[in-house]
């Protein structure tokens, strides 16, 4: 042997490492990786290794000259949850608005009555069979969301399944604590109380528990207003948790700003989103989220503002925000898809939305790129270029996957 000893090398690869400032997707041709443990401990030109492969690494795979990648990450999901909303999809076709059911006690309400009323067994199930569609396109890191409790036992609940399905798929889960989602039918009349709650107790025992790595808020016309985002945002970095927000899904409610504010991981839909709050975002580095899925399940026709996106340089990620009303998607392929042809994202910025952003968008930093030292989240895919993975609408190619 020579001086090194890799666990694993990749020959006869083509690299798609995701970073900025090169080649586009950061492309080495002709490449090769090396693992040792669970980390990526070389990679480069084919030509460039510092001898035989077989003197190398325990074990040297050919690559056949397909794409390596990195793992995928979904940076925004509601993947748990109870019953379906698939009588709702029907009523929305005769007519009725996602926002007028919303206000009739359905939509998110609905979720939150059959969520409250399965147990964990249940919810785990379910949520895992809805998992493994991304695990299975290559998605190694998946955030999820709670919400659909909105009581403390049911919110720690929700939390508990979510990293349950994660260590039942070999998925690393990042878990968003969402209790104000929507008002709870026993609170309607009550809104400061639930909020209290909210701030003064499920925040405090989730984070005491260690159940969730972020907090998020609903800040919509149809769910909290900004002054109740506010509190909650203030009451979550008290406890020393990393905030973001739904922002500006349905109206200008400032949400981008107010996250902002916040120093905010991400503020996530931004369909609405004005430039001053676009500004405030680039200001203070947080991610926006685009979520081209809910866009096409409401039949939107207000874009997000991708080009003020692009001159700010704010980071854009994509999500499926998989979700039993808005967005009941389980392909963040088809969101790649999506990007491209509703949004306007060239293929390559759609890749990184899944990659490289999606990870700052979580606040990961180790993930997201193909570089010495971060996570061997990796996938292996026979495609022509790295286009071809936004390209497909359905039936896209599967990758090879592996996991740390
Ligand atoms: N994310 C959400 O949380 C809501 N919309 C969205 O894009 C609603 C989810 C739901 O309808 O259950
Ligand atoms: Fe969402």
């Amino acid at each position: 042997m020579t001086t090194e000893s890799w666990d694993l090398l990749w020959t006869d690869v083509h690299l798609a490492t995701m970073q900025p400032g090169g080649e586009a997707y950061g492309a080495i041709r002709n490449g090769a990786l090396a693992v040792t443990g669970n980390r990526i401990a070389w990679l480069g030109p084919r030509s460039a290794l510092p001898d035989a492969p077989q003197r190398l690494a325990h074990e040297v795979r050919d690559g056949q000259g397909r794409w390596l990648l990195p793992g995928l990450i979904d940076c925004h999901t509601h993947a748990v949850y109870g019953g379906s909303r698939i009588a709702e999809f029907e009523q929305r076709l005769t007519g009725v608005s996602y926002e007028e059911i919303a206000r009739a006690g359905g939509g998110i309400l609905a979720t939150v009555k059959a969520t409250r009323d399965a147990d964990e067994a249940e919810l785990l199930r379910t949520a895992v069979e809805r998992l493994r569609h991304l695990r299975d396109e290559g998605v190694t890191t998946v955030e999820i969301k709670s919400g659909y409790g909105l009581t403390t036992d049911d919110e720690m609940k929700m939390l508990r399944v979510a990293r349950a399905a994660g260590a039942a798929l070999s998925m690393d889960v990042r878990t968003t604590f969402l209790g104000a989602h929507a008002l709870p039918p026993e609170y309607r009349d009550r809104r400061d109380a639930y909020v209290t709650l909210v701030c003064d107790e499920m925040l405090p025992r989730i984070a005491e528990a260690g159940l969730a790595d972020a907090v998020d808020v609903y800040c919509e016309r149809i769910a909290f207003s900004a002054a109740e985002t506010d509190r909650i945002l203030h009451a979550a970095r008290a406890v020393g948790l990393a905030v973001k927000l739904h922002a500006d899904q349905l109206s200008d409610g400032g949400g981008a700003g107010l996250v902002a504010a916040h120093r905010g991981l991400s503020a996530d839909h931004l369909e609405y989103t004005s430039e001053q709050g676009v500004a405030a975002m680039a200001e203070a580095d947080t991610v926006a989220v685009l979520l081209p899925g809910a866009f096409y399940t409401l039949r939107e026709t207000k874009l997000p503002p991708v080009e003020l996106f692009r001159r700010y340089r704010v980071p854009m990620a994509l999500a499926t925000d998989l979700n039993p009303g808005s967005s009941p998607v389980r392909s963040l392929l088809l969101m790649l898809n999506m990007g491209c042809t509703l949004f306007g994202l060239t293929p390559e910025e759609a890749l990184a939305g899944v990659t490289r952003n999606a990870a700052r968008a979580l606040g990961l930093r180790d993930r997201g790129v193909l570089e010495v030292g971060a996570r061997a989240d990796l996938t292996l895919w026979r495609i022509e270029s790295p286009a071809e993975l936004g390209y497909h609408v359905g039936g896209t190619p599967l990758p090879e996957v592996i996991r740390a």
